[in-house]
């Protein structure tokens, strides 16, 4: 029987779309989707889904023998927002279900690990321009220790099983197919919306607030590139910091003006506003262009043509 691939967290902002694109590569049949339920019907019904919890050992070893899947693409977690609000169930799902895929990994049940990090793993202390990839990491939430510790033991598990885990720290990720969910970067998703629904938006981070951002088409063709990449030009094995463009809200709105001359910004910081402070500014990604040759595409321009031009359509 072919190798397959699982995708767990599949109904997820990057998840869903990283679905299709793997389907696009690898065949339909020959990617099955997964996630806890079945809330986003149209991937459900596009190729083989299972109803699966990230947080449930057996079920997904089982998964695995079934259906002989050897590549698993990790993408359930809370992320910053909501992980402030429920901190034990982000430690439980993102932790938990980690180590059930490297463990698989480990037993050689599974032959390949893709596992999403985050520049939420720089905290307060880090430099914030320019962030190098070895660096100050002391993150201040929840789903930033999460992914600090879940790099550690993507490392551990490489260095000590040979387990072939390959990751990304994904910046605040911009896409129109899924909404995304808990996150601090959803203001740059729900600001176009907002702006085609009322040509208004209020802002939950300050106009200032400048964060690291890519377009979803750039985050799917780093992990499609990375898990493509042979094995021995991965030469890290925590986390490769990415990076495309950063942005703060004003000069997002800015560029929605050029579309939409009358719309207006108005800015109501939240707790999610801390989360943000305690984020970078700019990301180095040198280390993954130099590895694995690493390159964005999507410039603000072009992100915002593209979200108005499908979000209006949509
Ligand atoms: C969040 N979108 O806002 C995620 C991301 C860099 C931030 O990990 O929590």
């Amino acid at each position: 029987m072919t190798s397959k691939i699982l995708i767990i967290g599949a109904c997820g902002q990057i998840g869903s779309e990283l679905t299709y694109k793997l389907r696009e590569i690898h065949g339909v049949d020959n990617v099955i989707a997964s996630d806890i339920n079945t809330r986003k019907l149209e991937l459900v019904n596009a190729g083989p889904f299972v109803i699966l919890d990230a947080k449930n050992f057996n079920a997904i070893k089982d998964c695995c023998i079934n259906h002989n899947v050897k590549t698993i693409y990790l993408m359930a977690a809370l992320l910053s927002a909501t992980g402030e609000k429920y901190p034990m169930e982000a430690w439980d799902l993102n932790m938990n279900s980690l180590f059930h895929v490297l463990n698989l990994a480990k037993v050689k049940q599974i032959d390949h690990v893709f596992w999403p990090s985050s520049i939420a793993v720089f905290g307060p202390t880090t430099p914030k321009e320019d962030t190098a990839q070895h660096t100050i990491m002391e993150p201040s939430t929840v789903y930033g220790i999460t992914k600090q510790v879940g790099e550690r033991w993507c490392e551990y598990y490489h260095e000590k099983y040979g387990v072939d885990v390959r990751s990304i720290r994904y910046p605040g990720i911009i896409s129109w197919k899924t909404l995304p969910g808990g996150g601090t970067t959803d203001y740059a998703v729900e600001i176009y919306h907002e702006a085609l629904k009322n040509k208004a938006y209020e802002c939950f981070l300050s106009e200032d607030t400048e964060l690291p951002m890519m377009f979803m088409d750039d985050a799917i063709k780093a992990t499609v590139d990375i898990m493509q990449a042979d094995a021995d030009t991965i030469k890290i094995r925590s986390s490769y910091n990415l990076a495309a463009i950063s942005f703060t809200p004003k000069e997002i709105a800015n560029s929605i003006q050029e579309h939409i001359p009358d719309f207006k910004i108005t800015y109501k910081p939240d707790f999610r506003q801390a989360i943000a402070d305690s984020w970078p500014k700019s990301i180095d990604d040198t280390t993954a262009k130099k590895d694995w040759n690493w390159e964005h595409a999507f410039s603000l321009k072009d992100i915002t043509k593209e979200m108005l031009l499908q979000l209006g359509e949509k």
